[in-house]
């Protein structure tokens, strides 16, 4: 059958057996909540086409179909000899109510045959090819009506590269007897990364025939590339400010002489400091509020709903006065409540206080070192004199630890509903930010040597940071999704 007549628009047709996720997949690409999601068959009934996306005098439309019903694949069977069976089903009269399952499927084979020029087929990965009986049948009945299409495995869970590989050979292999289809990728509506939604409008435009339409395809693809490239700068740069402010706070300290503050070294071997206790919990409120800030931002800008819950839970405050042998990473304090945010003095600290404290060696711990070494239990670095700045450790672990977050917005579809924190992420993308932040960590310390207190201010710090974080970051979605770096190109 036809390609739709307009060759400056290009029509796509959300096509599934029913309940695999086709309106959830078409709420995360739209950035809004069209139509109805639930755990139920046939929640969508009647077709709907949307926007997805306009360029100069370009445009592409997505239609959310009802779902094939289990009828369809009894009926498909029977149908298979018949000389037009798509003309037959099309010229049935179901009733709505009784026969729901045949007149949905009806409306879907309806929209495919008078409108799509590809047609989206999803599946749902959660299930193994041979299990799924239907998909055989539905695969006839898009054959029979000729439109090209394009696999997509939704409900692939968290993102895991090995696994993801292995289904979709699974499904290739399942799907290669199947001519019309043109071919097998994954794009999960709750889980798939922006980087991946391009692919749509970039295979439509391998599979359409008319030229005017390929161009069509290909242009809407790099607007929709420029679009999410786009937020993604924009991302980078409000990361990038986060975490100049970060590197650019300050406490002041009270002024002590000498001795009130060897004594208070000393202290700390038995008791916490009460003005480091403050300095810390004032400079992590700061830390906590700056973040939610820039989290919920990210969130707006992604074109989700809802608000991150991470901050410095208020029962912490308690926990600051804990005693712990090491020292606590920026993860677990902004994790709040399930990890405790609980900071202590590090060993080193103990051993060097203890070494001090025996007075071999007091000359050492006079002048800056005495602030040094209180502050170094607190994850806090002597900024001048007298006063206190994050330790560059603690700054990288704060970057360490947006990320993740930014990772965790980049993956987040809006068919998942409302936003969500990431209870835990993927081992795979702690490993890969990891890695990247050590390959990148002497650039961190001279940028947090250089916005010391009277150096860089925090707009100079910024424009340091985003020099490093987006290559980074380009770096770091790149090995995550290596089909689909040629995005920052
Ligand atoms: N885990 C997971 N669940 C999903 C995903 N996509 C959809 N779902 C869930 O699957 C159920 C059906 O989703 P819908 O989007 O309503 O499915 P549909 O294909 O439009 O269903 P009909 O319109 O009834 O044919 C809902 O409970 C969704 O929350 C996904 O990618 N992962
Ligand atoms: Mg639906």
């Amino acid at each position: 059958m036809a390609e739709s007549k307009n060759p400056n628009q290009i029509v796509l047709s959300l096509i599934s057996h029913t309940n695999v996720g086709k309106t959830a997949l078409a709420r995360t690409l739209l950035r809004k909540d069209v139509g109805e999601v639930r755990d139920s068959a046939h929640v969508t009934v009647v077709s709907e086409g949307y926007s997805l996306i306009e360029a100069d005098g370009r445009e592409a439309l997505l239609w959310d179909t009802p779902g094939f019903g289990s009828n369809l694949a009894k009926l498909a069977k029977r149908l298979k000899s018949s000389k037009n069976p798509v003309g037959w089903i099309l010229h049935q009269v179901w009733d709505r109510m009784k026969d729901t399952s045949l007149w949905c499927s009806q409306e879907a084979i309806r929209n495919i045959s008078s409108d799509a020029d590809v047609v989206l087929y999803l599946v749902d990965a959660s299930q193994a090819p041979d299990t799924v009986g239907y998909v055989d049948l539905e695969m006839e009945i898009l054959e029979w009506i000729g439109k090209p299409v394009l696999v997509f495995l939704n409900q692939t869970g968290r993102p895991n590269p090995e696994r993801t590989a292995s289904e979709e050979n699974a499904w290739r292999d399942h799907l290669a007897k199947q001519p019309i289809v043109k071919s097998v990728a994954t794009l999960d509506a709750f889980t798939r990364c922006w980087i991946q939604e391009h692919e749509v409008l970039e295979r439509t435009g391998t599979v359409v025939e008319d030229k005017t339409k390929k161009k069509t395809a290909t242009k809407l693809a790099d607007a929709w590339k420029n679009r999410n490239v786009a937020v993604f700068d924009e991302a980078v740069s409000q990361i990038s400010t986060l975490m100049a402010q970060s590197v650019c706070d300050s406490e002041k300290l009270t002024d002590k002489s000498m001795l009130e503050k060897v004594k208070g070294l000393i202290k700390t071997l038995t008791d916490r400091d009460p003005e480091f206790e403050n300095v810390q919990k004032t400079m992590y409120a700061r830390l906590a509020a700056r973040t939610s800030t820039t989290i919920n931002s990210l969130i707006e800008l992604h074109g989700l709903d809802g608000e991150t819950a991470r901050k410095i839970a208020e029962h912490s405050q308690e926990e600051f006065a804990v005693r712990r042998d090491v020292e606590e990473s920026i993860a677990s304090a902004l994790g709040g409540a399930a990890s405790g945010l609980v900071v202590g003095i590090s060993a080193d600290l103990v051993h060097g206080g203890m070494t001090f404290g025996g007075g071999a060696a007091l000359g050492a711990v006079l002048g800056g070192a005495t602030t040094y070494a209180l502050a170094k239990g607190y994850n806090l670095a002597q900024s001048d004199k007298n006063s206190v700045r994050w330790t560059e450790n603690h700054f990288i672990q704060q970057l360490e630890f947006v990320l993740m977050l930014y990772l965790g917005v980049a993956h987040f579809g809006r068919g998942r509903g409302v936003w969500q924190d990431p209870e835990n992420n993927p081992a795979h993308w702690e490993v890969c930010v990891h890695c990247l932040i050590e390959k990148n960590r002497e650039a961190f310390v001279e940028i947090w040597k250089k916005a010391a207190p009277g150096k860089d201010d925090a707009d100079k710090a910024q424009r340091r940071l985003e020099k490093v974080v987006r290559p980074l970051t380009v770096e770091l979605l790149s090995k995550l999704y290596p089909a689909q770096k040629s995005v920052f190109e």
